[in-house]
């Protein structure tokens, strides 16, 4: 029997939809954390994305440069091999997936199956071979600094104080880990949901100062829950807030800007031709 003509051999379906469904598959975990491999790859997604500076349009998730050093060992990426070691069955089962769009799939698949928006993302990120690319330290958000530093941060990366604050939200996933940051325990009571209540938390509880000899984090009244000093800085900054207010009293609206940020987050430094890129940079169409 002879095997089919070597065009049709080589002709492999990009099946986004398989890939999308194998991401997902790894996603529980009992033995995990609070249950689920999905805030750490929110995490990968954002910190591949994270690097990019809009001035020389260098850095961001094109290239997947942080499967090496130096920047696999940046302090701010600690732990992140959890979730690129989780994701190589995912790259060995389809070869033909760059780990640029691996990466950064895996933090949309992640937040659409813990219950959040749908995030336009758009394949076509190609992988750099070394770690020659790798931007310099530093250019990840430090959690012991004020608005001022938050700001530098992401205005670099093009994005404005309704972006930030958006952004932010992510932080209802998840937890912090004192072997990976310093900093320990959940912003939230459901870390494996996507919601709003980052926000009506942040808007609803006292916080105050951790008595610890760790770094300063606050925590809440059940002393469960925490912030970091950049998660305060938004209801302390007057130009912040209001958008903390608007996204606790307004779930959908939360939802639609989150979208239309972290999608943005994600083609930061992606080369597209014209037209090409997913709605990214504007926002997402109302459900
Ligand atoms: Fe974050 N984040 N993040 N964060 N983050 C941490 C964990 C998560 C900052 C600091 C920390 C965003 C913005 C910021 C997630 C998503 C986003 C931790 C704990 C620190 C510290 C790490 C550990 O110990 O494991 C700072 C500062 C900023 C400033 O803006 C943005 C933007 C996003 C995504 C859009 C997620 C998810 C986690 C949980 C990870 C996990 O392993 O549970």
């Amino acid at each position: 029997v002879f095997g089919a003509p070597p065009a049709q051999k080589e002709a492999v379906k990009r099946d986004y939809g398989a890939v999308r469904k194998a991401i997902a598959d790894l996603l529980e975990a009992d033995e995990y954390d609070d249950g689920s491999f999905g805030p750490i790859l929110v995490r990968l997604a954002w910190h591949s994305s994270g690097s990019y500076d809009k001035a020389t349009n260098s850095g961001g998730s094109n290239g997947a440069t942080m499967r090496f050093s130096p920047e696999s060992d940046y302090e701010a990426n600690a732990g992140l091999k959890v979730a690129r070691d989780l994701l190589e069955p995912v790259k060995a089962k389809f070869p033909w997936l760059t780990y640029a769009d691996l990466y950064t799939l895996g933090g949309v698949v992640a937040v659409e199956e813990m219950g959040g928006p749908t995030i336009p993302w758009k394949e076509g990120r190609s992988d750099m071979d070394s770690g020659n690319a790798c931007g310099p330290d530093g250019r990840l958000p430090d959690a012991s600094l004020d608005q001022k530093h938050l700001r530098d941060i992401f205005y670099r990366m093009g994005f404005n104080d309704q972006e930030i604050v958006a952004l932010s939200g992510a932080h209802a996933l998840g937890r912090c880990h004192a072997d990976r940051s310093g900093y320990v325990n959940p912003w939230t009571f459901a870390p494996t949901t996507f919601s709003n209540q980052y926000f009506t938390l942040l808007r609803d509880e006292k916080w105050s100062k951790k008595k610890w000899k760790g770094p300063l984090q606050y925590e809440d009244s059940s002393k469960q829950l925490m912030m970091l000093p950049t998660d305060m800085a938004l209801i302390w900054d007057k130009k912040f807030k209001p958008y903390v207010m608007e996204y606790a009293s307004d779930e959908e609206k939360f939802f639609k800007d989150f979208a239309a940020a972290f999608s943005k987050l994600l083609e930061n430094g992606v080369p597209r031709t014209q037209g090409e890129a997913p709605a990214a940079a504007s926002p997402a169409p109302a459900a």
